[in-house]
């Protein structure tokens, strides 16, 4: 009788932590991936778990430099994905993505990669 009881209480324990765990955004994919090699990139995009708050959402990119390079932000229609479309080709060189984003529970999220243009 005491194993079922704490089987029910793991159980609980579980349930309780896992919904508002599930509700958080979480990067799912870059493109250019993190480490990315790649040539001429149009654009930047970054997809999400969950719908974020467009508004309150940006994505930006810097040169070698720390220059930011001019983009056009767009999100998807199912409001999951954050993109930047490049205005001139990207010269060869590496690049880091900052993006922020406000998920739909509140959270804001941050994160940051780098890639390369050969
Ligand atoms: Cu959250």
């Amino acid at each position: 009788m005491v194993r079922i009881l704490s089987l029910v209480t793991a159980a609980a324990v579980v349930v309780v932590s896992a919904s508002p765990v599930s509700a958080h955004a979480r990067l799912v994919s870059a493109t250019p991936a993190s480490g990315a090699v790649v040539s001429a990139p149009g654009a930047v995009s970054l997809t999400f778990s969950e719908r974020f708050a467009a508004p309150f959402s940006s994505v930006e990119v810097k040169d070698g430099q720390g220059r930011a390079v001019t983009l056009r932000q767009a999100v998807s229609q199912d409001g999951k994905t954050l993109s930047g479309s490049f205005e001139r080709p990207l010269t060869t060189g590496v690049y880091e993505v900052r993006w922020a984003i406000a998920a739909a529970d509140g959270h804001r999220m941050t994160g940051s990669h780098s890639f390369t243009v050969r």
